[in-house]
């Protein structure tokens, strides 16, 4: 039991049972077109597709006080004139007891105040644009009672910048009414830019009895949403707001609850693209029965979907997290630029990002195969024919969105990607389908690929590794840009890494052109890589600069002298030429970024003063891509391990970041963010705050970890010929059990490690059949069982 909350892992859910975590702790309750982001407080937002251009309601955009208002409310008002609330925010009157419960799909709050049990579940149905508050409360006292149930939310504008810029004039751009008819207020954003012009509505399954649709009305004068004037007296105001305002959604329902006795009901929030579906909505969702079943159904959908891998491992916090948690966070952070959490604002444009969108794709993989699909084909068709990639672009109107600098690593992301993709279905015709360029023909997949890549081969610098242009994985190198003739080290292992999983792709579609020149690729970036320009002795140097300033991760530096990428890259891409050196550089950097939260992402972090050749940095020494715990890059160094075959090493590295894990051992008041979500990084020093987290759920992080811990230490791997068994787990494990579907099958793999190794197979048996090298056979069988033992 943490000081906050605690695992229910039968149940798959984290339980708050403190009303103030560190910061709001959320949850995502969506389908692939909804969203509402939901904190343990009932504090959140609900948008259409996109945070940024579907913005229904409103929520705190820059986290001024009070940071998690406003959300979803109900207030319960008494016959005596107290008012409570089942979320205990906003109105904080003392719960006799409280919990929030966040699940796959859904929030649950369950509270008493005296001797009425509230029980209220959010979730979105899986078909239909809306939020739905199922609502039951429980009569223990001795007598009747009649309550006086207030919903409430305040509308938003539709595209979110308008609001903290524009809200002067926006606000007059609304119609918010009361549809007797549709038991509803209804809430119209009549505005004539290009996002879809949604009608919104707040209803309930039952009458309603009053209404509000403007704020003033319901919180009066002097009136706090702790306690609104209009809940305070007693009835909502009625009040129209047909030339807009200031927009809410407020409806009053009277529910008499017998002595002993429970009642239901449902408050929707929702949108359609016209009114018509909503009053279809609004009439569906008034059958209780209807909203019980979909509520299963969003639960059932969310274990059909992780079911894809789940694992028996001794040690629980990886096997939660693998099996409940990663996956889900996954899914939720596929959409992460189209999405906000409690801590970004959803207000940037340009929903996919070819090198982010990419890898967030690469998990997707199994688990929603469709939608990693349909990614790697849209972010195909933003890619000119030069090979460059646009990085930023929204799907929907399938443009290009301006974008700050050039990010010269887009074009390997896909490659590595395509290759996850094609491993798991086994679909190798997807390699020749043809999409066309940005404004250029069609060409196959296996195309796109090779021309990405050999357009960054092309660009190349002095030491003949490719030049950085404004930035690579990192987006913050952009500061030590001097005439642009700059060299990346961490792209050229990369791109080694893509030319490696591109030649198996050529291969199986017999392209030997291809094949030739990933080799010459291949070829020409080790030896680069191996020259003195770029090892610096004991590591790998980052960012070589073509004056003779010294490069950034080399030696000869006060700041900056030694980078965690290039090391774990060098690994990852097999290019050190020898296992010493590939060795040597991994344990230099345990050395110099090694900390008991995780590994720095560089050392030291910069200042900016007083050496002059460093320009001042946009993060803080210690946080962030300056010197931070950087987790996404923290993962390589996982995965780097198991290339070595140092199963305890990547285990210990890998648990390192686990969210669980983190707020466990570093105290939740340190770690502040959801202990069930990836942060991004950890500030580490020189930043007094070390071992705080920032930015839970959207982050690289979250994909990789993902794939790391599922394929590279548990080891049950996809790879173009079938499923690669290749554990590289910690020593003291006797054994493990993972089942993963694949193909149409499941395979459940039983491993033993009687000897206590930390890697390697000695035989491996299926359905009893002792069989030969580690990639399992094809098999049309619905369920087969695998027995791998260790040594
Ligand atoms: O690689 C980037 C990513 O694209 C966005 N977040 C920060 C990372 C490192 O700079």
């Amino acid at each position: 039991m943490g000081k906050y909350g605690y695992f229910n892992d039968k149940d798959k859910e984290y339980v708050i049972t403190d009303n103030y975590p560190p910061l709001p702790w959320i949850n995502f309750l969506n389908n692939d077109n909804f969203t509402a982001i939901i904190s343990q407080s009932a504090g959140g937002a609900a948008f259409y597709r996109e945070a940024s251009t579907g913005r229904i309601t409103k929520y705190n955009q820059t986290r001024a006080i009070p940071i998690d208002r406003p959300g979803y409310y109900l207030y319960f008002r008494e016959e005596d004139g107290s008012v409570w609330a089942p979320t205990y925010e906003p109105v904080r009157t003392s719960l006799d007891s409280y919990q929030c419960r966040h699940g796959l799909g859904y929030t649950q709050f369950e509270s008493e105040y005296k001797g009425i049990a509230a029980n209220v579940t959010y979730f979105v149905p899986r078909n239909d644009n809306v939020l739905l508050w199922k609502v039951q409360l429980t009569n223990h006292r001795e007598k009747d009672v009649t309550l006086k149930s207030f919903s409430f939310v305040e509308f938003s504008f539709l595209l979110a910048h308008r609001e903290p810029i524009y809200w002067q004039w926006c606000r007059f751009y609304t119609t918010t009414l009361f549809n007797q008819d549709m038991n509803a207020v209804t809430y119209d954003c009549h505005v004539y830019e290009d996002q879809p012009k949604l009608k919104v509505f707040l209803s309930s399954s039952e009458p309603v009895t009053g209404f509000d649709c403007d704020r003033n009305a319901f919180l009066g004068r002097a009136g706090t949403l702790d306690l609104p004037d209009a809940v305070k007296n007693g009835g909502l105001t009625n009040k129209e707001l047909p030339g807009g305002g200031f927009p809410i959604g407020a409806i009053q329902n009277d529910i008499t609850i017998k002595a002993g006795e429970t009642v239901s009901f449902t408050i929707s929030l929702g949108c359609g693209l016209d009114w018509e579906t909503d009053a279809e909505m609004i009439k569906k969702y008034q059958d209780i029965n209807t909203v019980h079943a979909e509520l299963e159904a969003v639960k059932e959908y969310w274990s059909n979907t992780i079911e894809v891998f789940q694992a028996e491992v001794p040690d629980k916090d990886i096997e939660r997290m693998i099996n409940i948690w990663n996956p889900y966070n996954c899914i939720v952070g596929f959409n992460r630029k189209m999405s906000m959490t409690g801590m970004t604002t959803g207000m940037e444009k340009g929903g996919v990002q070819s090198r982010d969108s990419s890898q967030d794709s690469m998990s997707l993989v199994s688990l929603r195969t469709d939608l990693a699909k349909e990614r790697m084909e849209l972010i195909f068709h933003f890619q000119m024919p030069s090979g460059e990639f646009y990085s930023s672009f929204d799907g929907d109107i399938r443009k290009p969105s301006d974008f700050y600098a050039v990010r010269s690593d887009n074009g390997v992301w896909p490659v590595f990607t395509t290759y996850a993709l094609v491993s798991e279905t086994g679909d190798y015709d997807f390699l020749k389908k043809q999409i066309p360029y940005y404004e250029g023909e069609n060409v196959s997949i296996l195309t796109h690929m090779a021309q990405g890549l050999k357009h960054i081969y092309g660009r190349r610098g002095r030491n003949n590794l490719p030049l950085i242009i404004d930035i690579d994985w990192n987006d913050n190198l952009y500061i030590f840009k001097e005439d642009g003739n700059e060299e990346s080290v961490m792209l050229a292992q990369q791109l080694v890494y893509a030319c490696r999983l591109l030649k198996e792709m050529a291969d199986i579609c017999g392209d030997t052109d291809i094949i030739q020149s990933c080799d010459e690729i291949i070829d020409a970036m080790i030896i680069a890589l191996n020259g003195e320009g770029v090892w610096d002795g004991d590591w790998y140097k980052r960012y070589i600069f073509a004056s003779d300033k010294p490069a950034l991760g080399s030696k000869d530096r006060r700041e900056g002298k030694i980078f965690l990428n290039t090391q774990s890259w060098a690994v990852i891409s097999e290019s050190t030429g020898t296992k010493e050196r590939a060795v040597h550089c991994m344990d230099k950097a345990a050395e110099m970024l090694g900390t008991k939260y995780g590994l720095k992402l560089s050392y030291p972090a910069f200042t900016g003063i007083p050496e002059p050749e460093d320009p001042l940095y946009n993060n803080g020494p210690g946080v962030r891509e300056n010197g931070g715990i950087f987790h996404h890059a923290h993962t390589w160094a996982v995965m780097a391990e198991t290339f070595l075959r140092r199963g305890d090493k990547a285990y210990q590295y890998y648990r390192q970041i686990l969210p669980n894990v983190a707020s466990e051992e570093r105290g939740a008041d340190l770690y502040i963010n959801e202990p069930y979500a990836f942060s991004s990084t950890t500030l580490i020093d020189p930043d007094p705050r070390a071992g705080e987290g920032d930015m839970a759920w959207f982050s690289g992080t979250v994909t990789w970890m993902y794939l790391v811990g599922t394929q590279y230490i548990l080891g049950v791997r996809p790879v173009l010929k079938g499923l690669l068994i290749d554990p590289c787990i910690c020593s003291e494990w006797d054994g493990y059990k993972v089942s993963r579907r694949y193909k149409g099958t499941m395979y459940h793999i039983t491993f033993k490690n009687p000897e206590h190794v930390s890697t390697g197979v000695k035989t491996i048996t299926v359905d009893g059949t002792l069989m030969e090298g580690t990639v399992l056979p094809h098999t049309d069988a619905k369920e087969v069982n695998v027995e791998v033992v260790m040594g």
